[in-house]
């Protein structure tokens, strides 16, 4: 269960987190007609800092244009209300969750009619792929389900509809004893994980799949430019199941997954079958970032006191 905290911030005020209820004939549990986002706050030097806001914010109004919604907010207005829910909770560390979704209207597939509600909560969340993966890298299934084959705006917007395709694929790949599974598009070139972007190490070079079926994480791109600062070069090239296996190293990126080793896909080992140097320096190095250890990209980070 999600480990509560006091307020949660609903259309503009806050209330008591368990009365943050919704009806049941509200749209977006019929439909998963809602678009969201997932966000980090690190605990630092100088209290708490949520890493990246901005770009998130933009990500989430992006996500409700792809799919028409309008959100009742401004920008401005959702930007301080996910500050102030840290604060209001006293956090130092937590996920944010913010969520625009049609509520309850009229039911039926027309969304023109039916009311927009955004809510905001924030809660203390641990190692996403556990502690131990995060150390000595996990498992990863190549999924039966292919991604989504969506066109690239749907492919770039946080839809909640659009997670059914990686709930199939997460159970699947728990069930049968994984960690994580990892989805093919079309053309059977790897897309993402269930819910983070991929990349592989050979010979101190970086692939990541290029935009179009994935989600543009906020985490690759911010891995993408630490590489290049590190001195490696990262190539946004499509690569194929067989070419993780014959990778040096392989990891995962994504807010709640930070940067998650993977030591085996379809449990063939990768490389030695445990994290590699590369990717123990980025995933330092990220750490250091995302807790106000390095000035250098200060600018990531959101302070909320
Ligand atoms: N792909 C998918 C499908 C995805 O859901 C995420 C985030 C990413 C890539 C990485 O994006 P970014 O967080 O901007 O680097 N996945 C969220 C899922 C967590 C959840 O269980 O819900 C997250 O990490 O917040």
């Amino acid at each position: 269960m999600v480990e509560k905290s006091d307020k949660i911030w609903m259309d503009g005020r806050f209330v008591d987190w368990d009365s943050a209820k919704v009806h049941v004939l509200s749209h977006a549990l019929h439909y998963g007609s809602a678009v969201f986002e997932g966000i980090k706050c690190y605990e630092t030097e100088k209290g708490p800092a949520i890493f990246r806001l901005k770009e998130h914010n933009e990500r989430l109004f992006h996500s409700a244009d792809v799919f028409h919604m309008r959100i009742p907010f401004s920008k401005e207005q959702v930007f301080d209300a996910i500050k102030e829910t840290v604060r209001i909770n006293r956090l130092r560390s937590c996920y944010i969750r913010p969520i625009a979704f049609l509520g309850y209207g009229p039911m039926g597939l027309n969304p023109i009619k039916s009311p927009v509600s955004v809510s905001i909560a924030a809660w203390p969340w641990g190692a996403y792929l556990g502690e131990e993966g995060m150390r000595n890298g996990i498992s990863i299934r190549t999924s039966s389900y292919p991604r989504n084959h969506a066109n690239a705006a749907l492919a770039s917007a946080k839809i909640s509809g659009q997670y059914v395709n990686s709930i199939l694929a997460k159970r699947e790949a728990v069930t049968e004893g994984y960690d994580e599974a990892v989805m093919l598009d079309v053309k059977g070139n790897i897309s993402e994980c269930s819910g983070e972007n991929i990349f592989i190490v050979k010979n101190n070079e970086l692939r990541t799949t290029p935009l179009g079926t994935i989600l543009p994480g906020i985490t690759r791109a911010s891995i993408i430019r630490l590489a290049n600062d590190l001195g490696y070069h990262v190539m946004e090239e499509y690569f194929r199941p067989e070419d993780i296996l014959e990778a040096d190293e392989c990891f995962l990126t994504g807010t709640a997954a930070e940067l998650t080793p993977v030591r085996a896909l379809d449990k063939k080992g990768i490389g030695p079958g445990k994290p590699g140097p590369v990717t123990l320096k980025l995933q330092q190095a990220f750490m250091d970032i995302l807790h106000g250890k390095n000035s250098k990209y200060g600018s990531w980070l959101e302070y909320v006191e």
